[in-house]
């Protein structure tokens, strides 16, 4: 069954693989699934048909059959139960594995994503230099934790798993900030992540769509 997946037709990031279609596209590549990509703009994604898909009128979305999909963690979780290779076949490894993708979006990707409003939505208001530090302080402490319970370990809890998946994504949002920086293993995990294959193949075809509409 085709897999179509849908994603910006100009990323804001100029394809630096930022936007949250990259985590679907690499789940895709680590489980071996070919998927279609409709690229769509900010105008159409506000429109009755995209937003048959997506309530929040957002990319990503995912289309199998009849089943239509919006939310990363929810497509990733899906693409992970659907298709081998992503959660361990345990099922308390499973359920942790699990545990990891939450924590990913609700415990360290809330205030990273508090910092990008403050910064770039709000950055002109009269409070926002005095917010900001207070920000970088609350994603300090949850990278601090998150940095002790990595310690050496390569993955978060034994093998590869698309709660190392979302993670690293979620991370990789920061490291233009420098604080990535402020904790080696992190930042190690997190190169770790980009050198799967599976993760340049799809920065590489996220990559190719901004080229195009730069070019064409
Ligand atoms: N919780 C949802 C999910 O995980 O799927 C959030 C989806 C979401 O925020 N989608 C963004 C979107 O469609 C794109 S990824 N925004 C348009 C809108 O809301 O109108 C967020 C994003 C955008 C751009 C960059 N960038 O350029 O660096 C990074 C991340």
């Amino acid at each position: 069954m085709t897999i179509t997946i849908t994603a910006f037709e100009r990323s804001p990031d100029r394809g630096q693989g930022l936007a949250r279609d990259m985590r679907v596209r690499w789940a895709l590549e680590e489980v071996g699934q070919p998927y279609d990509v409709r690229l769509v703009s900010f105008k159409a994604m506000k429109e009755p048909a995209h937003l048959a898909l997506h309530p929040f009128g957002q990319i990503p979305t995912y289309e199998e059959g009849d089943l239509a999909l919006f939310e990363s963690g929810a497509i990733v979780f899906h693409i992970a139960q659907r298709y081998p290779g992503l959660l361990p076949d345990d099922a308390n490894g499973r359920a942790r594995a699990i545990a990891w993708m939450f924590a990913a979006v609700g415990t360290v990707e809330a205030p990273i994503i508090e910092r990008q409003v403050a910064k770039f939505a709000e950055g002109d208001r009269s409070w926002s230099a005095q917010r900001i530090p207070l920000i970088d302080d609350r994603i300090r402490e949850r990278l601090a934790e998150l940095s002790a319970r990595l310690g050496n370990t390569e993955w978060l809890d034994g093998a590869f798993s698309a709660g190392d998946l979302m993670m690293v994504h979620v991370l990789l949002r920061l490291r233009i900030s420098g604080i990535l920086d402020e904790y080696p293993n992190l930042s190690a995990y997190v190169a770790r992540g980009e050198a799967r294959p599976a993760y340049k193949r799809a920065f590489a075809a996220q990559l190719m769509v901004f080229t195009a509409a730069s070019t064409g």
